[in-house]
């Protein structure tokens, strides 16, 4: 599909994901929608706020033991395998995995798959420059669709990276879809590396979600903002105010915009009418987090055995590798 005719598909679902969650009851929004040029810029300030220690626990992971996730992904042996990875933004942190890909000769070839045209053409304009020997070809587009597209290429065997903890940001009836939506793409052999949050103190992950300087405040009002430019609406982000939540059983942490008043807003330059009472919630994003033994679980529940986790020295994070026999 042309360029101009993603685009296109992109904007008539985003409005008619924006109404149908704005008419539901109770209302919601689609955290997809968080990543637009300002959304993905307020991401990477989140990144590097104090609170925010998801982050720095998996890049510790990854620039400490990358060696050793390398030679485990290696270690079935055979020919060079492909490495696609899912929501690649930046690639700072799989950076050190292909660099010890690289000088492995275990990989063949990268595939970063983002729904950002943007991210794509930033990797596939920097990245090589970095890894010399690197081939690659960025995947603009849904992660599925993507990962389907790559089956007609010369088949090898594949390793999808899903960082980031990415994952918790499906409910985990949600998650064990996409694992199993996954695991139908995936042949003996394949292997999948997923990035989890780990459930602990709610005072560590409260806050993660409320940082001090209001950056995940402006990050949720900005698809408020997003939605006015892109979609003809009229919200007042002013009459809305962030309230995060963390259940320490359940393991979610959901965000919500709280309406500060009894207000309309018109969506679509008048296509339709949201009528918000006040102190009415708008349900956002949810961050689940797991137990090693809930992600043990649902991993195998959607067919994957286990090879290999990776902690950081606090154990706040994991990422897991797994295979399919
Ligand atoms: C992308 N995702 C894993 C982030 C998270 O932690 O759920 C998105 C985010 N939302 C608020 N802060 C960060």
């Amino acid at each position: 599909m042309s360029t101009a005719a993603t685009a296109r598909k992109q904007a008539s679902s985003f409005l008619k994901d924006v109404i149908t969650g704005l008419n539901a009851s109770p209302k919601y929004l689609s955290s997809k929608y968080f990543y637009d040029a300002k959304g993905d810029a307020l991401f990477q300030q989140i990144m590097q706020c104090r609170e925010y220690y998801l982050t720095r626990c998996e890049m510790e992971i990854l620039s400490r033991q990358s060696g050793d996730m390398a030679a485990v992904l290696a270690a079935s042996g055979g020919e060079p395998f492909d490495l696609i990875e899912l929501g690649a933004g930046d690639a700072s942190k799989s950076f050190h995995l292909l660099k010890e890909l690289l000088h492995r000769g275990t990989l063949h070839r990268y595939y970063p798959i983002d729904i950002s045209a943007n991210i794509i053409a930033h990797l596939e304009h920097t990245l090589p420059a970095k890894l010399p020997g690197l081939q690659m070809e960025g995947l603009n587009g849904d992660y599925l669709e993507m990962l389907q597209q790559t089956r007609n290429y010369a088949r090898r065997k594949r390793v999808i990276m899903f960082m980031g903890a990415s994952i918790g940001n499906f409910t985990p009836p949600e998650a064990l879809q996409f694992c199993c939506k996954l695991r139908q793409q995936m042949l003996p052999g394949d292997m999948l590396i997923i990035g989890f949050d780990l459930k602990k103190h709610p005072r560590i992950i409260l806050p993660a979600y409320n940082d001090a300087q209001g950056i995940t405040r402006a990050f949720n009002l900005n698809l408020l903002h997003r939605i006015n430019r892109e979609l003809e609406a009229n919200f007042n982000a002013d009459n809305f105010d962030h309230y995060p939540v963390y259940d320490p059983q359940s393991g979610s942490c959901k965000s919500y915009l709280i309406s500060l008043t009894e207000q309309v807003v018109e969506i679509g330059g008048g296509m339709a009418t949201v009528r918000f009472k006040k102190d009415e919630p708008l349900y956002m994003e949810i961050s689940q987090k797991y137990t090693v033994e809930e992600i043990h679980q649902m991993m195998e529940s959607a067919g994957f055995s286990p090879v290999r986790q990776f902690y950081d020295s606090k154990r706040w994070f994991t990422d897991t590798v797994w295979q399919c026999l």
